[in-house]
């Protein structure tokens, strides 16, 4: 071996063992202190379940939100529509002491234990989607979801201002309620209730949960089918649902759309996330859709920085949504003086539309 590559040799070794040495000296080191990798934020997400199109968008909403890119750990957990897995959830991000907690609650109710033992163990809890009914408010730090007491307004106002200008006087309308409890089922069936009562050519028929699925809709409209033999409008309190729904009328050979005066049955729903959604209205299967928006991740991660940051964020903080119309036989409804323009579904609008 010439000198050259002893010398080399020499150097290189140098090298590794003053590296080795480095990286021995710094294991030295740890022996008494951890070297603590980049610290990324332990986020534990709750989620309700997987029940529906929006629940998918909202999921990945969060997953691509609270990335490691991002400084971000996630802990994800799927609730599969029981609020005793969700608890069971909370309680394990406690014992993994995580930064924070995010909770889609799958109902209103029964979480006040179980965000009392978070706030014990000095976690900040974060509700997205549907609320919380808790007797101390302190127990979440924020919320972000939709009005929904708002989207069941503007979809009760939006049939009423239909009907005036189709000169229907005898409408006859079945609900298709969601998750029995959940804040969007209550919202949106409350909005629907007061838009009847308001209305003397309304007849409110029946209500009947969907627990916004596409199997439950159908069922329950099959159903309602061999009971009524005169309903006139559906009103759906998801896409899923009412696509059981559809399924359901085509089946007995009549027709879903927006010609009430000639037969046909109009479907309403809420959430806009489902692509084939969109479509139906294009198609007039879905006649107005009152948009849900899903993609909470970010407006989460602004309040998770605030607070890292030792700000306070505000406590509610609101999706953007729009209603979307198959024609523009009601280009626009006031709630409370505000104005909500209705937008008509076209084909360039569905190729452009974020999700
Ligand atoms: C609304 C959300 C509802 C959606 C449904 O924010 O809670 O739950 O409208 C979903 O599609 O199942
Ligand atoms: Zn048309």
């Amino acid at each position: 071996m010439t000198k050259k590559w002893i010398i080399a040799g020499i150097f290189l070794s140098c090298i590794v063992f003053a590296g080795c040495g480095k990286i021995f000296k710094e294991k030295n080191q740890t022996n008494s202190e951890e070297i603590m990798p980049d610290k990324y934020i332990v986020v534990g997400f709750s989620q309700l379940g997987a029940e529906s199109d929006w629940r998918s968008a909202n999921t990945e909403s969060m997953k691509s939100t609270f990335t490691n890119e991002n400084g971000f750990e996630l802990i994800f957990e799927d609730g599969q529509q029981k609020q005793s897995n969700q608890i069971m959830a909370i309680r394990t991000f406690i014992q993994q002491e995580v930064d924070y907690i995010v909770l889609a609650p799958v109902i209103e109710t029964g979480w006040d234990t179980v965000l009392q033992e978070a706030k014990d163990a000095g976690i900040p809890v974060i509700i997205v989607d549907r609320m919380v009914d808790v007797e101390d408010e302190s127990l979440y730090t924020a919320w972000v979801g939709s009005d929904f007491a708002l989207e069941g307004a503007r979809a009760g106002e939006w049939i009423n201002q239909f009907l005036q200008v189709k000169k229907i006087d005898n409408a006859n309308i079945v609900n298709i309620q969601g998750t029995l409890g959940a804040s969007a089922q209550i919202g949106r069936t409350k909005g629907l209730r007061e838009a009847c009562k308001a209305n003397a050519n309304t007849t409110l028929l029946t209500e009947v949960t969907g627990d916004f699925t596409q199997t439950k809709g159908k069922e329950v409209m099959e159903s309602l089918l061999k009971k009524y033999d005169d309903i006139n409008i559906v009103y759906c309190e998801n896409d899923n649902e009412a696509f059981g729904v559809i399924e359901a009328i085509e089946a007995t050979g009549k027709k879903v759309g927006s010609d009430i005066a000639r037969g046909d049955i109009m479907v309403i729903s809420f959430d806009g996330v489902k692509k084939e959604a969109m479509d139906y209205i294009l198609k007039d299967k879905i006649t107005c859709i009152v948009e849900c928006n899903p993609l909470q991740g970010p407006l989460v991660q602004d309040i998770i920085l605030q607070l890292e940051a030792g700000e306070i964020p505000d406590k509610f903080s609101y999706v953007d949504e729009g209603m979307y119309a198959h024609d523009d036989t009601v280009s626009s409804v006031v709630i409370d003086g505000v104005d909500y323009p209705i937008t008509v579904v076209t084909q360039e609008l569905l190729d452009v539309r974020a999700y």
